[in-house]
């Protein structure tokens, strides 16, 4: 599956973000915490590679608590890392991160201090900045691209946070960083295959979830381990039929993929330090 999803909006965002990175203190870069790194941007390493910067693996409430543990390790075994897994609604936890963001920022300034807010669509940033607020400001949303501008807000600590719009980045020559990415709710769903990316999704949940699987859909083991096969059984047992009484893969497949993303089969994560990606690749 090729994917080609970088409008204006992100390539204005990446020209934004190369003159405005030199003004700023810290950023703040928010990953997802089901897939830390297929939601690293290799455009967002190059832009912020001279500032201070903390990875927050954001949606940590839909992330497999086990995998994040194991994804924090990996991250403080890299040098001059620091990263922190958080909910972005709960505010005792983005505090924390945005604590820890400030800890290493010079505050013998006279002016307040500025943090930015990166990462790729759909990772939560305008919602840790609602939460940061205490009042909504920005406008989140279930869908990669909400956000279409920079914004300051200024909070009570003498801190001005910037929310900015998601961005990816313009070739995606990664196969499997690209259907994570896409499972996960990065990618506009005009410009992918549901049911190529429900099939690769369900070899990952046969493998790493399966009693979740059953619970969820009334599977029972063995499962299938091919992810037609599987997301067959989801349509069959959900009754996703089309005219003639054939199964209707787009349903069956869109089904597992909401009810995924929105965190309905428990907490998953789709990918592990382990599946060993080199970073390199992405
Ligand atoms: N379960 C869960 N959902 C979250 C969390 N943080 C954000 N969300 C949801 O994720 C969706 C995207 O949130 P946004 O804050 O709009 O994401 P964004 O990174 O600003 O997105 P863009 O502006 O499109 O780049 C919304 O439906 C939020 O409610 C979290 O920690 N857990
Ligand atoms: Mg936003």
């Amino acid at each position: 599956m090729d994917i080609q999803w970088f409008p204006g909006h992100m390539r204005e965002t990446k020209e934004l973000l190369k003159k405005a990175v030199s003004k700023v203190d810290v950023v703040m870069e928010i990953l997802d915490a089901r897939i830390p790194i297929s939601s690293s941007n290799p455009l967002l390493d190059k832009i912020c590679n001279n500032v201070l910067r903390i990875k927050v693996l954001n949606k940590n409430d839909l992330a497999d608590p086990e995998t994040t543990r194991l994804w924090l390790e990996y991250f403080r075994q890299q040098p001059a890392t620091k990263a922190i897994a958080i909910t972005g609604t709960e505010s005792s936890g983005t505090w924390k991160a945005a604590d820890l963001c400030l800890q290493k920022v010079n505050k013998g300034r006279a002016r307040r201090t500025r943090m930015m807010v990166v990462g790729i669509p759909n990772t939560g940033k305008s919602t840790i900045i609602n939460t940061l607020a205490g009042k909504k400001i920005a406008r989140t949303g279930d869908v990669p691209a909400i956000t279409r501008q920079q914004q300051r807000t200024g909070l009570k600590n003498g801190v001005d946070i910037y929310d900015t719009p998601g961005i990816l980045w313009p070739v995606m020559d990664n196969q499997e960083t690209t259907y994570r990415l896409a499972a996960s709710g990065a990618i506009s769903d005009t410009a992918i295959d549901y049911t190529e990316i429900a099939c690769f999704t369900a070899e990952i949940l046969v493998k790493h979830y399966p009693a979740l699987l059953c619970e969820r859909y009334k599977l029972s083991e063995p499962l299938p381990s091919e992810g037609l096969a599987l997301v067959e059984a989801i349509g069959a047992k959900r009754g996703c039929l089309q005219k003639g009484g054939t199964l209707n893969y787009q349903k069956a497949s869109e089904i597992l993929i909401r009810e995924l993303r929105a965190g309905k089969l428990g907490r998953i994560s789709l990918e592990t330090p382990n599946d060993t990606i080199p970073m390199e690749t992405i």
